[in-house]
């Protein structure tokens, strides 16, 4: 397994403070079943309370981005991680749903003003999807779930009156 051109992953950072919505879609269960214990495994690892980790499955990919929106739309969270399998078949289905998922989160994420991570794999073969989707730090759902943190915290500091960060300069 080469994948050279990856980082590696920064430390996970500290989710004492930050609720979490998980959206998780139930296809290809095989496989997002395990990138959600990945990302629940992660939070948990950052100090997440059990409790600020709620999970909510949607049908398919397609159904990520409402329910994304519908989460943030609550207010309740601060960040939310979107979790699916699209296995490329031999119609235009997965192209149309790829798409749809990532411009979906994408514009979810804007319009809500609430940091969501893309963790929907999509893949050529049914191997490369559970390849990604493995115990261990390779696990994409662990990967969404630490850059949620990411992304969490650094709305929250950016929001803060007192502690605003700056950015790099060059
Ligand atoms: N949904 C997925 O999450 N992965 C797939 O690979 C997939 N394929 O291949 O069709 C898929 N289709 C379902 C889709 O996301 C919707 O749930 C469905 O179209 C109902 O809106």
């Amino acid at each position: 397994m080469m994948r050279g051109q990856e980082q590696a992953p920064a430390p996970l950072a500290d989710a004492s403070r930050l609720r979490i919505a998980i959206i998780v879609a139930r296809f290809n269960a095989f496989v997002t079943d395990r990138l959600r214990d990945g990302a629940v495994a992660a939070l948990r690892e950052a100090g997440a309370a059990e409790s600020a980790i709620e999970i909510f499955p949607v049908p398919g990919a397609f159904e990520i981005p409402q329910a994304a929106r519908a989460a943030a739309e609550t207010g309740r969270f601060d960040a939310v991680v979107c979790l699916g399998c699209l296995i490329r078949g031999d119609t235009p289905h997965f192209d149309y749903i790829a798409a749809a998922a990532a411009q979906g989160i994408t514009a979810a994420a804007g319009d809500t003003g609430v940091p969501m991570a893309f963790g929907v794999l999509t893949t050529n073969t049914t191997e490369q999807a559970v390849e990604r989707a493995g115990e261990g730090r390779d696990n994409k759902g662990r990967e969404a779930a630490a850059a949620a943190i990411e992304m969490a915290t650094l709305y929250r500091a950016l929001a803060s009156t007192q502690s605003r960060p700056s950015g790099f300069r060059v």
